[in-house]
C-alpha cells in the first residue's frame, strides 16, 4: 500500500513572528483578561505567531530574568508590562544592543525614548480626571470626604490615576481626599486598607475612589462588614470594568466604573509584526475607554467581554 502523504510541513520557526511577553502576574481580574486575550490571539494565529509567555508572579526581578531569556532565545520582539516604572535601564539596554524592539504593554517605564519602540495602553491621567468628575457628580453640591485606594506603588497606572484625580480636584473644591493608601491592585489588600480607613474615619467617609475594581470589590466587603451601605452611604468610583463590578453596580452596591480595556492581543501582535517588518509605529498608542454607571449596569452586564 502507498505510504500516506506526509503532513504539510509547518512554517519554519524562523518565519514565524516570535514574541516574548514578560507579564506581571495575576493580581487582578483585568490582568487575567489581558493574559487570556493575548493567549487567545496567539492561538488563533498559531501558524504565524510563536508566543512565549512568562508570568513574573508580581516580581520585577522575574520580569528582568524573563527579558534576559527572551534575548538569549533571539526573539523578534519583546513585550513588557512593567510592574513599576523604574529599574529597567540595564535590561532594556541589553535588548537594544541585541537589536530586539520592546513594546510596553498596559503600563510604561521611566526610561529614555530610544529604549522602547512604543507604549500601548490607556491614558491613566484621563481615567483619574474622569473618576474625579464622576465622584463629584455622585456627591453633589455638598461634596464630602473621599478615601483613595492606590494601585501598586510606582506603577504607571497608579501614578497616573492618582495624578489625574488630584489635578481634577481643583475643579471640585467640595471634595476632599482625606487618605490615600496602596492596596496593590488586589482584592485582599483593598479590603484590608478599607477596613483601616473605616476604623479611622467611620461615617465621615462619603466616597471611595479605587484605582482598580479588585480593590473596590474588597472595599465593598469591608464597608458592608462595618455596617454601612456601599453605593449609598459611601459612593464608589473604580477603574477597569470587570464583570464583578457590573454585578455590584447592578445590585446597587457600587456606583460608577471607568473602563480600561484589557483586550490588547490584536494591538500587541499587529504592532509586533510591524516592528519585525521594520515598519514605523507610533511611540504611544492610546487605548480608548468609556464610563459606565449603576443605572445601566444590568443591561450592560450580558455584553461585558471581561
Ligand atoms: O487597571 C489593574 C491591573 O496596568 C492597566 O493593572 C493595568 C492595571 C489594571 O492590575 O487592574
Amino acid at each position: 500500500a502507498a505510504e500516506p502523504a506526509p503532513a504539510e510541513p509547518s512554517k519554519a520557526e524562523n518565519e514565524k513572528l516570535v514574541v516574548g511577553f514578560a507579564q506581571i502576574g495575576q493580581e487582578s481580574g483585568w490582568r487575567d483578561a489581558e493574559t487570556a486575550d493575548l493567549q487567545w490571539y496567539a492561538a488563533q494565529n498559531i501558524d504565524t505567531i510563536d508566543f512565549k509567555f512568562a508570568d513574573a508572579q508580581q516580581k520585577q526581578e522575574n520580569q528582568i530574568k524573563a527579558i534576559k531569556s527572551f534575548i538569549d532565545m533571539g526573539v523578534d520582539v519583546i513585550g513588557l508590562a512593567p510592574v513599576v516604572e523604574t529599574g529597567w535601564d540595564a535590561v532594556l539596554t541589553e535588548a537594544k544592543e541585541a537589536g530586539i524592539p520592546v513594546i510596553f504593554l498596559d503600563r510604561s517605564a521611566a526610561v529614555a525614548d530610544d529604549l522602547y519602540a512604543t507604549f500601548i495602553g490607556a491614558d491613566f491621567e484621563l481615567e483619574g480626571r474622569t473618576a474625579c468628575d464622576e465622584m463629584a457628580t455622585l456627591l453633589g453640591a455638598e461634596g464630602g470626604k473621599v478615601v483613595e485606594l492606590v494601585g501598586t506603588v510606582g506603577a504607571t497606572a497608579a501614578i497616573g490615576r492618582q495624578k489625574g484625580f488630584t489635578d481634577q480636584l481643583a475643579n471640585h473644591p467640595e471634595i476632599e481626599v482625606i487618605d490615600s493608601q496602596s492596596g496593590d491592585f488586589t482584592r485582599a489588600k483593598g479590603k484590608e486598607v478599607m477596613e483601616s480607613f473605616l476604623k479611622t474615619y467611620g461615617a465621615e467617609i462619603k466616597g471611595v475612589y479605587a484605582h482598580n475594581d479588585d480593590m473596590m470589590l474588597g472595599a465593598i466587603e469591608a464597608i458592608k462588614e462595618a455596617g454601612f451601605k456601599p453605593g449609598q452611604d459611601i459612593k464608589t468610583v473604580s477603574i477597569d470594568g470587570v464583570k464583578a463590578i457590573f454585578e455590584a453596580m447592578a445590585a446597587g452596591e457600587a456606583n460608577v466604573n471607568v473602563e480600561c480595556n484589557p483586550l490588547l492581543g490584536e494591538y500587541f501582535f499587529t504592532t509586533a509584526a510591524k516592528l519585525k517588518a521594520g515598519e514605523a509605529v507610533d511611540h504611544r498608542i492610546v487605548v480608548p475607554a468609556e464610563v459606565h454607571r449603576a443605572e445601566t449596569a444590568a443591561e450592560d452586564l450580558p455584553n461585558r467581554k471581561w
